[in-house]
């Protein structure tokens, strides 16, 4: 089956694809599909939702769309849900190494180092029939970014219960533990009870 992800983030669409072997999981781009939703919803659930029903009016299949980021106890949850925008002042947007240096940065030496990764991810059948999950990681904010794998700021949340950050783990290894990992087998078990 074609499963189609509202993403135009080439990392989650590897993430999501792993978690659905045997159909093709296809994004926007791969379509040339012009995609940009606005994200203009007040939780991660909302902005789920407005992805997958922009994709749902292009395409005639279910939707899957998924609204993450990192959420910091010190700073109130903050990035949240502009994760993707953090540190952005209306210039150039900041790369993920710059982002995480200035996290790091605004929490400075705060002992409250607890952190998570939150996903809400979306199955869209039509405009009004959907399935909704939020998954989390829960972590610490290491003290200086490390590792290469994954994206984002996997390389400065660090998994007390693993002794590594997200980026020191595979991406097999992530998706077992991760936010997105557990919304997406849980969306993968709805999909299946169809
Ligand atoms: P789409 O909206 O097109 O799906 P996006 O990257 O903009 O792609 P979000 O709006 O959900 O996605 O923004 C989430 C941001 O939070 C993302 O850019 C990352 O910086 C961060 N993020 C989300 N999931 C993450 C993960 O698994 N590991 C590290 N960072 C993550």
């Amino acid at each position: 089956m074609t499963i189609w992800f509202a993403t135009g983030n080439p990392h989650k669409r590897a993430e999501l694809a792993a978690l659905f072997p045997g159909h093709t999981v296809k994004i926007p781009a791969d379509e040339n599909f012009p995609f940009e939703p606005d994200e203009t919803g007040a939780a991660f659930a909302e902005n789920a939702l407005i992805k997958a029903r922009e994709l749902r009016r292009l395409v005639s299949a279910p939707v899957i769309a998924d609204d993450s980021g990192l959420c910091v106890d010190a700073l109130d949850g903050r990035p949240g849900i502009y994760s993707a925008r953090y540190g952005f002042g209306g210039g150039e947007k900041l790369n993920a190494p710059e982002r995480n240096a200035l996290l790091l940065q605004e929490l400075g030496d705060n002992p409250c180092r607890q952190a998570r990764f939150v996903c809400a991810m979306v199955l869209l059948f039509s405009e009004d029939r959907f399935y909704l999950v939020q998954e989390t990681l829960e972590g610490e904010l290491i003290r200086e970014a490390r590792g290469q794998g994954g994206f984002g700021y996997d390389p400065i949340l660090y998994l007390p219960q693993l002794g590594c950050t997200v980026a020191e783990l595979s991406e097999e290894e992530k998706n077992r533990v991760s936010h997105r990992g557990k919304a997406g087998r849980a969306i993968a078990k709805l999909l299946t009870e169809q």
